[in-house]
């Protein structure tokens, strides 16, 4: 059965990687799975046809045959859990990689797309310098635990799993801002999971939409 994903049809980020198809791009280049990309200007997300898929009116979203998912962690884990490869067989070691999965989507995204988010919107506020500061401060407490937590090791827990996958994609945020710099395991793990062929695989493919809407 053919699987059809949503996309940004020109995504604000520029073609950095980091609208949230990129997480599902990722996940089914990493266990071979083909899909096709159905494409979705700002307007048409908040369209009927879009909303019966998605509630909230965003990309990602998952279809294949008659099942219709949204949320990126959730379209993930189903990709996971039907294909070998990103997740591991034995039941303790599964469930420690769901629970990295959580954690990246729950402890570690929010300040970190918090404060993309106040870059964009609150730049003009008075309590902008404060909040940034807050929110930076609460970015390196979890940074410091993640970076703690991984020691020398390559992945979180044994193999790469969804759990690194979800976690790299969050990571991937604070490239440039010079905070990720700060904890050299971490901007290590990041470029690891950056040199993954399907990675590569799924970044140049979600780059080629953007170039293609900026060129076309
Ligand atoms: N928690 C959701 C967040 C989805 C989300 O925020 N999508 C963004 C793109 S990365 C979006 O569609 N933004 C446009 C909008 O909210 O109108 C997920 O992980 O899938």
């Amino acid at each position: 059965m053919t699987i059809t994903i949503t996309a940004f049809e020109r995504s604000p980020d520029g073609g950095k990687g980091l609208a949230r198809d990129m997480r599902v791009r990722w996940a089914l280049e990493e266990v071979g799975q083909p899909y096709d990309v159905r494409l979705l200007s700002f307007k048409a997300m908040k369209e009927p046809a879009h909303v019966a898929l998605h509630p909230f009116g965003q990309i990602p979203t998952y279809e294949e045959g008659d099942l219709a998912l949204f949320e990126s962690g959730a379209i993930v884990f189903h990709i996971a859990e039907r294909h070998a490869g990103l997740l591991p067989d034995d039941a303790n070691a599964r469930a420690r990689a769901i629970t990295w999965m959580f954690a990246a989507l729950t402890t570690m995204e929010p300040p970190i797309f918090d404060r993309d988010l106040a870059k964009v919107l609150e730049r003009d506020e008075p309590w902008y310098e404060r909040r940034l500061r807050v929110l930076e401060d609460s970015i390196r407490k979890r940074l410091g635990d993640l970076s703690r937590r991984l020691g020398d090791a390559d992945w979180l827990d044994g193999a790469f799993s969804a759990g690194d996958l979800l976690m790299v994609t969050v990571l991937l945020r604070l490239k440039g801002s010079g905070i990720l710099d700060e904890y050299p395991n971490l901007s290590a793990y990041v470029v690891r999971g950056e040199a993954r062929p399907a990675y590569k695989r799924a970044f140049d493919a979600q780059l080629a939409v953007f170039t293609a809407a900026s060129t076309g």
